[in-house]
């Protein structure tokens, strides 16, 4: 069977039920670069960016965003007649998509002109559809034009990433890891890079190293401004990213004009993105090639929502996301908090209590009655008394589609997937509702028993029936050997509470959580202990 690619898209056109790109994809320009090419930034990004064009008319906005349309480096706009039909979008926002660790995407994705198709799971499902927004897919580790170099170009105006939590290497107190090793790498070989000879040879090995000879790199060149976009669960992450840089370049030779620079030139902007997007299996590209009559190597599942809240703070235009439904806003952080503490804070709950239980998806986790009583607790009596929403924002709503959301049974979402990283999640969704809970002297029950069952996840590593459960964490072998062969629960609790990498000394030391975790680490630890409390 063949590949699907932009010589296929004629044949495609004929099928019924798809829906195919409605403009030139061949012809579409490469305004922006995204870093880490995964299945989040297709079902997500990449698709409200396709929405943006529009019936192909002037589809962007100007570096102040609101004002005329932009017109991207070849501006006017032939129509018609590019591969893949349509007519031609002005603007230039089409991607080139780097990948981060493995090369699996450019395998899949090189081979199809960048095309993939999206099937959508679940209630509500829209028909398959082919997304054409990725017009380069490069290695982001092994690609002669590293990213750095992409970057630089004038004609790219916005950088976006999806490069999840540990990809910003933070270590305990938020700020750059400087003992992270390849921190450290890129260090001294960015000092080399930036002013000395033996320049070029250096590849970053980190994204904040990317970025820095990014920035380097457009500074020499003159290459105008541009916005770089964080796209992953961090609260504050533009922010965040900003500081990460400036960590960075301060460690340099002369960094702290490149800082400066950064900050006369990029906007950093936060948003909320919002899809669950399951990986996709072998059975999920056999239905994409019975659909497609095409092989599709690169398809992505998610489910038929989406949100993109952004804060609408772009220092060289932007695609019109709000054509896509997305929505910019001059504040997101209220946005924010609420996914994290609610959404993700409840999938954590149900990733690690559900695979304790022997749950394999989060859709089972939420058919055990006890676990979606304790998500909603969670939501409902510890993260939402701490949440500052805008007005108009319907907190019982929200939830409620929450719970819905996880309870589809055709995502097919495992417990393990949402489970991965969780010493950098647990963090960023659980413990601020921890911590402002034990501050108004209230009793964080649920949300301590998230974190009870991360850590009678990590440490014992297997089920309620002794079955292995895989620990895929930045830091699996410190959290196996920290908590050793304990003996009991308060043991378990004691030990990883001295991670200080997951909780800060205050948390740690304060005794109703103590109390919390070690009562609930002893339920679960309790043979047969299946559910919630
Ligand atoms: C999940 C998220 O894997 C995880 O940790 O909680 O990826 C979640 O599916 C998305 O944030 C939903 O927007």
């Amino acid at each position: 069977m063949s590949r699907l690619a932009l010589a296929a898209l004629p044949r495609l056109a004929g099928r019924a039920g798809l829906v195919l790109p409605r403009y030139a994809v061949g012809e579409l320009g490469v305004g922006i670069v995204h870093l880490g090419a995964g299945a989040f930034h297709r079902a997500h990004q990449a698709l409200f960016t396709e929405d943006s064009f529009g019936g192909g008319d002037s589809s962007g906005v100007g570096p102040s965003g609101g004002g005329p349309s932009g017109v991207g480096p070849s501006g006017g706009g032939s129509s018609g007649g590019g591969s893949g039909g349509g007519a031609r979008v002005d603007g230039d926002w089409g991607i080139c998509a780097f990948t981060q660790r493995s090369d699996d995407v450019l395998r899949a994705l090189g081979p199809q002109d960048g095309l993939y198709c999206v099937l959508e799971r679940g209630a509500g499902a829209g028909p398959v559809r082919v997304a054409g927004t990725l017009r380069e897919i490069r290695s982001g580790p092994h690609d002669p034009l590293g990213p750095a170099a992409r970057i630089a170009d004038p004609r790219i105006r916005l950088v976006t990433l999806t490069v999840t939590e540990k990809g910003y290497r933070r270590g305990p107190d938020g700020r750059l890891d400087l003992s992270d090793p390849a921190v450290r790498s890129d260090i001294a070989g960015l000092g080399a890079l930036l002013y000395g000879p033996a320049a070029a040879a250096y590849r970053p090995r980190t994204t904040v190293g990317q970025l820095v000879a990014a920035m380097a790199e457009r500074r020499r060149r003159d290459a105008g401004p541009l916005t770089v976009l964080p796209c992953d669960n961090l609260p504050g992450g533009g922010r965040i990213l900003r500081g990460l840089l400036h960590d960075l370049c301060v460690q340099l030779p002369y960094g702290d004009s490149l800082s400066d620079w950064i900050d006369t030139q990029v906007s950093f902007p936060g948003a909320v993105v919002d899809r669950i997007v399951p990986a996709a299996t072998d059975a999920d590209r056999a239905e994409a090639a019975r659909l497609l009559g095409v092989r599709d190597a690169g398809c992505v599942v998610a489910e038929p929502y989406r949100q993109w809240v952004i804060e609408d703070d772009f220092a060289a235009g932007r695609p019109r996301w709000e054509r896509a439904g997305a929505v910019l806003t001059a504040d997101v952080r209220p946005y924010e908090a609420a996914k994290l503490r609610l959404l993700n804070a409840a999938h954590s709950l149900l990733a690690h209590a559900g695979a304790l239980a022997g749950h394999r998806t989060i859709a089972a986790a939420m058919a055990d009655d006890g676990l979606a009583r304790a998500a909603a607790g969670l939501m409902e009596e510890d993260a939402s008394p701490t949440l500052n929403v805008p007005d108009g924002f319907d907190l019982p709503a929200y939830r409620a589609r929450a719970l819905r959301r996880f309870a589809d049974p055709a995502l097919g979402h495992t417990t393990a997937q949402v489970a991965t990283d969780g010493s950098v999640k647990l963090p960023l969704r659980l413990l601020g509702t921890v911590r402002d809970r034990l501050a108004a002297g209230a009793e964080p029950y649920w949300a301590s028993y998230a974190v009870a069952a991360w850590m009678v996840h990590v440490g014992r590593r297997t089920d309620h029936q002794g079955r292995p459960l895989p620990v895929d964490d930045p830091r699996a072998d410190e959290l196996a050997r920290v908590a050793g062969d304990f003996a009991d629960a308060g043991q378990l609790v004691d030990r990883l509470l001295g991670v200080r990498a997951v909780f800060p000394a205050e948390l740690a030391a304060h005794q109703v959580f103590r109390a919390l975790l070690t009562e609930h680490a002893a339920r679960l630890l309790a043979s047969g202990a299946r559910a919630a409390p």
